[in-house]
């Protein structure tokens, strides 16, 4: 059998499950998970590797319309994805009304195949299901449609063979033992972006970003320098919290996720840093990783 490899992007709004989705699939925690919206920023690859194929997914950012340079970089992400891939995952929460217009428009546009994934069917009303594929083939006409639950791992067997059916003949793009094109140092950020958004409320979460400045490993244990990047004084207040103690909650959780994934003892330091404005300054951005 000739051996099967393509780019895989998976595109929706915010929150509708695409981070949960990849994750499923690849069969690792790749894309951290938060029910705020927009807790994807890059487009991070996860790749499957068997004998005859190579799946090479995108999760991506939820598409919505930039208010700040940080979000005009992320949707920027999510088109490059777009151009590349072979074919698209659309993902769409079963119960949710948003505009998806936008979404639309990048969709009648492509060139790839595209399956509709209609998720958080476990949330959803009897007979919703079968309304929505009506919905979606009059809107879209897609390749193919599914509902399913990500989250509970329900029903995803079709998106694979879906893939499987649609991948191009190829030879593989990555080597074959790679999981990703992310290095340890961003998983080990994003462990700590995560607790930031599970942990404060409003704006902090969108104002922080995470350095890691120093990744020491020797025979029984690993060194982690980070630094959070907030956008004012009050920010940095907050994320220290009374006497430390919301700084040390997320480094409790974070250092538990960085033992589990990186397999060793990890001694985690982190520190709080003001750059105003980070978000809407371009040499910031393109530092921290946000430019293509
Ligand atoms: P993304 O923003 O599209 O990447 O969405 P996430 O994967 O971060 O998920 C957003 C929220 O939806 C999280 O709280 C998930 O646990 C939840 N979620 C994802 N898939 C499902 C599902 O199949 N059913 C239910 N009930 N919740 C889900
Ligand atoms: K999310
Ligand atoms: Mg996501």
């Amino acid at each position: 059998m000739a051996h099967k490899a393509g780019f895989v992007s998976i595109i929706g709004k915010p929150n509708a499950g695409k981070s949960t989705l990849m994750n499923q699939l690849v069969g690792e925690k790749m894309a951290i998970i938060t029910p705020k919206a927009q807790t994807t920023r890059h487009r991070i690859l996860g790749i499957v590797n068997e004998e005859n194929y190579q799946i090479v997914f995108s999760d991506t950012p939820g598409i919505i319309k930039p208010a700040y340079k940080l979000q005009e970089n992320m949707m920027s992400f999510v088109d490059s994805s777009l151009v590349d891939a072979d074919i698209l995952i659309f993902v769409t929460d079963i119960n949710e009304k948003q505009d998806e217009e936008d979404v639309l428009e990048k969709l009648k546009k492509t060139t790839a195949k595209v399956l509709v994934v209609i998720n958080k069917i476990d949330e959803s009303q009897n007979n919703l299901i079968e309304e929505k594929i009506i919905y979606w083939k009059e809107k879209l006409n897609p390749e193919g449609i599914v509902g399913v639950s990500a989250l509970h791992d329900y029903n995803l067997q079709p998106i694979m063979s879906f893939i499987l059916e649609n991948l191009p003949e190829h030879p593989a793009y990555y080597e074959k033992d790679e999981l990703t094109d992310r290095s340890q140092r961003f998983f080990v950020s994003e462990m700590i972006r995560e607790k930031i958004f599970k942990f404060y409320k409003k704006e902090i979460p969108y104002s922080t970003e995470i350095i890691v400045t120093a990744f020491k490993e020797d025979k029984k244990i690993i060194k982690i320098s980070a630094e959070i990047i907030v956008e004012r004084d009050s920010q940095k207040n907050i994320i220290i919290g009374a006497g430390g103690i919301m700084l040390k909650k997320v480094g409790t959780y974070a250092r538990e996720d960085m033992e589990t994934f990186l397999q060793k003892k990890v001694f985690l330091e982190m520190f709080v840093k003001v750059i105003p404005d980070w978000r809407n300054r371009d040499n910031y951005l393109k530092n921290f990783g946000y430019s293509e």
